[in-house]
């Protein structure tokens, strides 16, 4: 199996984290989106949307973190990261698609406008909008509906550790490099220290250093 992957893509380090945690050792290929390797062949010839990760596994080609995912907890997770069950399933996809969702256009966009100085999701470079306080705004929505969770359970679904925790954790750890806090959310600060504790648990630049930036 082929990674390719950014170093300080928090969407590439779902999958190098599940990997790790499973003890699976894909070939890890580098893509620099400072350099725009993205959007140059011969990475948009096999994925023209332009974005990292892709898992290319014989003639299987998965060009998006939560189909990943699934994919490797699959065939590797026996049946704990992603469940058998049809209800079960569904329950992790509840989260999958909520990381998609409103984890991307919140702590994502902010992180990538504060830290990296860009505009994200399609925006063109010299977008002028309202992206930041947009981002914020969902960014601290979705945090009080973890908190809300997570105050109640240690996990987000099943009462273990899933994919839907690994596809949720990387941005959300990362807020405060989009200049938002996680001091008014106890229950999140646990949940993540939970994760950091799990075995074979590997970082990636910025989790341990909340100043840390880019731009
Ligand atoms: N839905 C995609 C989003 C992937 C994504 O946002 N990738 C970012 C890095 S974390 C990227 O490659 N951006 C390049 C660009 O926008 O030019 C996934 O979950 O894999």
């Amino acid at each position: 199996m082929q990674l390719y992957s950014f170093e300080e893509s928090g969407n590439s380090y779902k999958v190098r984290l599940l990997c790790a945690l499973l003890g699976v050792a894909p070939e890890l290929r580098n893509v620099s989106l400072l350099d725009d390797e993205q959007h140059q062949p011969p990475f948009i010839d096999f994925n023209p949307r332009g974005e990292v990760p892709v898992l290319v596994d014989g003639e299987l080609v998965l060009r998006d973190s939560s189909a990943i995912l699934l994919y490797i907890a699959g065939k590797h997770g026996n049946g704990l990261w992603w469940p058998a069950d049809v209800a079960r399933q569904a329950k992790v996809m509840e989260w999958l698609a909520f990381a998609a969702s409103w984890v991307q256009y919140g702590v994502f966009t902010a992180r990538a406008l504060v830290s990296f100085g860009i505009p994200a999701n399609g925006l063109p470079a010299d977008f002028q909008g309202e992206a930041l306080a947009a981002a914020h705004i969902r960014a601290r929505r979705s945090l009080e509906i973890l908190e809300t969770e997570l105050a109640t359970q240690a996990w987000l679904a099943l009462g273990r550790p899933t994919i839907a925790d690994i596809a949720v954790f990387p941005y959300i750890a990362l807020a405060p490099m989009g200049e938002v806090s996680l001091t008014p959310y106890p229950a999140v600060r646990a949940w993540i220290d939970r994760i950091k504790q799990l075995p074979g648990f590997v970082s990636m630049p910025g989790l341990e250093d909340p100043m840390y930036r880019r731009a």
